[in-house]
Protein backbone atom coordinates (compact mmCIF):
# COMPACT_ATOMS: atom_id res chain seq x y z
CA UNK A 1 0.00 0.00 0.00
CA UNK A 2 1.38 3.38 -0.87
CA UNK A 3 2.55 5.43 2.31
CA UNK A 4 1.54 8.87 3.00
CA UNK A 5 1.81 10.91 5.76
CA UNK A 6 -1.88 11.29 6.55
CA UNK A 7 -1.57 7.76 7.31
CA UNK A 8 0.06 8.38 10.69
CA UNK A 9 -2.66 10.91 11.76
CA UNK A 10 -4.34 8.09 14.60
CA UNK A 11 -1.69 5.25 14.61
CA UNK A 12 -3.25 2.83 16.62
CA UNK A 13 0.09 0.27 18.59
CA UNK A 14 -1.34 -3.34 20.34
CA UNK A 15 -0.70 -4.15 23.47
CA UNK A 16 -2.22 -7.17 25.03
CA UNK A 17 -1.49 -6.24 28.23
CA UNK A 18 -4.12 -3.20 28.10
CA UNK A 19 -6.75 -5.24 26.22
CA UNK A 20 -6.89 -7.59 29.10
CA UNK A 21 -9.15 -10.83 28.23
CA UNK A 22 -10.79 -8.92 25.48
CA UNK A 23 -9.74 -10.53 21.49
CA UNK A 24 -7.25 -8.59 19.36
CA UNK A 25 -9.33 -9.07 16.53
CA UNK A 26 -12.08 -7.07 17.89
CA UNK A 27 -10.25 -4.94 19.81
CA UNK A 28 -8.20 -3.36 15.90
CA UNK A 29 -11.67 -3.99 14.32
CA UNK A 30 -13.48 -1.91 16.46
CA UNK A 31 -10.17 0.80 16.25
CA UNK A 32 -10.57 1.22 12.77
CA UNK A 33 -14.44 1.61 12.94
CA UNK A 34 -13.60 4.59 14.99
CA UNK A 35 -11.35 6.24 12.68
CA UNK A 36 -7.58 4.71 12.85
CA UNK A 37 -5.49 5.56 9.89
CA UNK A 38 -2.75 3.05 10.90
CA UNK A 39 -2.68 -0.26 12.48
CA UNK A 40 0.98 -1.81 14.94
CA UNK A 41 1.29 -4.86 15.80
CA UNK A 42 3.19 -4.89 18.93
CA UNK A 43 4.16 -7.71 20.45
CA UNK A 44 6.68 -7.63 23.14
CA UNK A 45 6.25 -10.83 24.89
CA UNK A 46 4.79 -13.63 22.09
CA UNK A 47 7.79 -12.46 19.79
CA UNK A 48 10.21 -14.85 21.94
CA UNK A 49 7.95 -17.08 23.11
CA UNK A 50 5.06 -17.56 20.74
CA UNK A 51 6.77 -16.71 17.21
CA UNK A 52 3.97 -18.84 15.49
CA UNK A 53 1.03 -16.89 17.41
CA UNK A 54 2.55 -14.20 16.56
CA UNK A 55 2.33 -15.00 13.07
CA UNK A 56 -1.21 -16.06 12.71
CA UNK A 57 -2.04 -12.48 14.77
CA UNK A 58 -0.11 -10.78 12.41
CA UNK A 59 -1.70 -12.16 9.33
CA UNK A 60 -5.33 -12.00 10.98
CA UNK A 61 -4.76 -8.34 11.57
CA UNK A 62 -3.34 -7.91 7.95
CA UNK A 63 -6.90 -9.07 6.67
CA UNK A 64 -8.54 -6.97 9.06
CA UNK A 65 -6.66 -3.90 7.42
CA UNK A 66 -6.74 -4.68 4.24
CA UNK A 67 -10.21 -5.21 4.07
CA UNK A 68 -10.65 -1.58 5.81
CA UNK A 69 -8.28 -0.30 3.40
CA UNK A 70 -5.86 0.71 6.19
CA UNK A 71 -1.89 0.06 6.26
CA UNK A 72 -0.63 -2.87 8.75
CA UNK A 73 2.57 -3.00 10.45
CA UNK A 74 4.70 -5.18 12.45
CA UNK A 75 6.71 -4.00 15.41
CA UNK A 76 10.10 -5.15 15.16
CA UNK A 77 10.50 -8.76 13.07
CA UNK A 78 11.11 -8.33 9.30
CA UNK A 79 10.54 -11.98 9.03
CA UNK A 80 6.54 -11.25 10.62
CA UNK A 81 6.19 -8.62 8.59
CA UNK A 82 6.96 -10.73 5.68
CA UNK A 83 5.14 -13.94 5.78
CA UNK A 84 1.95 -12.33 7.18
CA UNK A 85 2.21 -9.72 4.09
CA UNK A 86 1.96 -7.09 6.23
CA UNK A 87 3.07 -3.41 4.37
CA UNK A 88 5.67 -2.79 6.37
CA UNK A 89 7.80 -2.34 9.41
CA UNK A 90 8.45 -0.47 12.91
CA UNK A 91 12.13 -0.70 13.78
CA UNK A 92 13.56 0.58 17.45
CA UNK A 93 17.26 1.40 17.52
CA UNK A 94 18.22 -1.94 18.23
CA UNK A 95 16.53 -4.40 15.43
CA UNK A 96 16.93 -5.16 11.94
CA UNK A 97 18.86 -2.01 10.24
CA UNK A 98 16.04 -0.19 8.08
CA UNK A 99 18.12 -0.29 4.71
CA UNK A 100 18.24 -4.40 5.31
CA UNK A 101 14.66 -4.51 6.11
CA UNK A 102 13.98 -2.56 3.07
CA UNK A 103 16.47 -4.78 0.75
CA UNK A 104 14.06 -7.77 2.47
CA UNK A 105 10.50 -6.33 2.38
CA UNK A 106 10.62 -4.39 -1.20
CA UNK A 107 10.84 -0.69 -2.19
CA UNK A 108 6.94 -0.32 -1.59
CA UNK A 109 7.04 -1.53 1.98
CA UNK A 110 6.42 1.03 4.68
CA UNK A 111 9.49 1.14 7.09
CA UNK A 112 9.21 3.12 10.05
CA UNK A 113 12.07 3.82 12.98
CA UNK A 114 12.16 5.00 16.51
CA UNK A 115 13.79 8.44 17.12
CA UNK A 116 14.66 9.86 20.01
CA UNK A 117 16.81 12.41 19.49
CA UNK A 118 18.01 14.70 16.29
CA UNK A 119 20.65 12.10 15.40
CA UNK A 120 18.63 9.21 15.18
CA UNK A 121 16.11 11.22 13.61
CA UNK A 122 18.51 12.15 10.44
CA UNK A 123 19.63 8.70 10.10
CA UNK A 124 16.89 6.97 10.05
CA UNK A 125 15.99 10.01 7.37
CA UNK A 126 19.04 8.72 5.60
CA UNK A 127 18.38 5.55 5.70
CA UNK A 128 14.96 5.93 3.59
CA UNK A 129 12.94 5.33 6.45
CA UNK A 130 9.29 6.40 5.58
CA UNK A 131 8.37 7.75 8.78
CA UNK A 132 10.23 8.07 12.69
CA UNK A 133 7.98 7.42 15.56
CA UNK A 134 9.34 9.96 18.10
CA UNK A 135 8.77 9.80 22.15
CA UNK A 136 8.00 9.08 25.29
CA UNK A 137 6.78 12.86 23.68
CA UNK A 138 4.65 12.39 27.76
CA UNK A 139 5.42 9.90 30.78
CA UNK A 140 3.56 6.51 29.79
CA UNK A 141 3.70 3.54 31.59
CA UNK A 142 3.21 1.05 28.86
CA UNK A 143 6.93 1.33 27.76
CA UNK A 144 9.89 0.41 30.33
CA UNK A 145 12.95 2.60 30.11
CA UNK A 146 12.11 5.32 28.23
CA UNK A 147 13.23 8.72 28.12
CA UNK A 148 10.36 11.64 28.24
CA UNK A 149 11.90 13.70 25.62
CA UNK A 150 8.47 16.07 25.94
CA UNK A 151 7.12 18.76 23.07
CA UNK A 152 10.06 20.76 22.97
CA UNK A 153 11.80 17.50 22.10
CA UNK A 154 9.77 16.69 19.56
CA UNK A 155 9.70 20.13 18.25
CA UNK A 156 13.53 19.86 17.61
CA UNK A 157 13.32 16.18 15.91
CA UNK A 158 10.48 17.27 13.73
CA UNK A 159 12.57 20.22 12.90
CA UNK A 160 15.18 18.09 11.73
CA UNK A 161 14.29 16.41 8.91
CA UNK A 162 11.66 16.17 6.16
CA UNK A 163 10.20 12.60 6.48
CA UNK A 164 7.01 12.95 8.70
CA UNK A 165 6.67 12.22 12.32
CA UNK A 166 4.67 10.55 14.51
CA UNK A 167 4.56 11.40 18.42
CA UNK A 168 4.20 8.60 20.84
CA UNK A 169 4.12 8.25 24.60
CA UNK A 170 1.51 9.09 26.40
CA UNK A 171 -0.89 10.51 24.12
CA UNK A 172 -4.49 10.81 25.05
CA UNK A 173 -7.56 12.98 24.92
CA UNK A 174 -6.04 15.73 27.29
CA UNK A 175 -2.60 16.08 25.98
CA UNK A 176 -3.08 15.75 22.93
CA UNK A 177 -3.78 19.33 21.95
CA UNK A 178 0.20 20.02 23.42
CA UNK A 179 1.21 18.69 20.01
CA UNK A 180 -0.26 21.68 17.89
CA UNK A 181 2.33 23.57 15.97
CA UNK A 182 4.74 20.20 17.00
CA UNK A 183 5.48 19.48 13.36
CA UNK A 184 4.40 15.76 14.20
CA UNK A 185 1.76 14.25 11.33
CA UNK A 186 -0.35 12.13 13.92
CA UNK A 187 -0.41 10.52 17.25
CA UNK A 188 0.92 6.93 17.77
CA UNK A 189 -1.53 5.65 20.28
CA UNK A 190 -1.29 2.33 23.18
CA UNK A 191 -3.29 2.68 26.46
CA UNK A 192 -5.78 5.41 25.53
CA UNK A 193 -6.93 3.26 22.81
CA UNK A 194 -6.19 -0.61 23.57
CA UNK A 195 -7.52 0.31 27.27
CA UNK A 196 -10.30 2.05 26.54
CA UNK A 197 -13.68 0.22 27.48
CA UNK A 198 -15.43 1.52 24.06
CA UNK A 199 -12.17 1.44 22.00
CA UNK A 200 -14.89 2.84 18.95
CA UNK A 201 -15.74 5.59 20.62
CA UNK A 202 -12.38 6.58 22.33
CA UNK A 203 -10.84 6.20 18.49
CA UNK A 204 -13.47 8.52 17.43
CA UNK A 205 -12.59 11.76 19.86
CA UNK A 206 -9.00 10.90 19.51
CA UNK A 207 -9.11 11.10 15.67
CA UNK A 208 -11.31 14.42 15.73
CA UNK A 209 -8.61 15.49 18.48
CA UNK A 210 -6.04 14.37 16.05
CA UNK A 211 -7.00 16.36 13.11
CA UNK A 212 -6.89 20.22 15.07
CA UNK A 213 -3.08 19.20 15.62
CA UNK A 214 -2.27 19.45 11.88
N1 LIG B 1 7.47 3.87 22.41
C1 LIG B 1 7.68 4.99 23.08
S1 LIG B 1 6.51 5.25 24.26
C2 LIG B 1 5.70 3.82 23.83
C3 LIG B 1 6.37 3.20 22.81
C4 LIG B 1 5.99 1.92 22.18
C5 LIG B 1 4.47 3.35 24.50
C6 LIG B 1 3.31 4.27 24.31
O1 LIG B 1 2.18 3.78 24.96
P1 LIG B 1 1.04 4.72 25.52
O2 LIG B 1 0.15 3.79 26.30
O3 LIG B 1 0.31 5.32 24.35
O4 LIG B 1 1.70 5.72 26.41
MG1 LIG C 1 11.71 -2.78 18.58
Amino acid sequence: MRFCREHLSLYAVTDRVCLGARPLADAVEASIRGGVTMVQLREKSLEVTNRSLFLDEAEELAHICHKYGIPFIVNDDVEVALESHADGVHLGQDDTDAREARRILGKDAIIGVTARSVVEAVAAEAARADYIGVGAVFGTATKMNTRHIGVEGLRAITNAVHIPAVAIGGVNLSNIGELKDSGASGVAVVSAIFGACDIESACRELRRAAGGIL
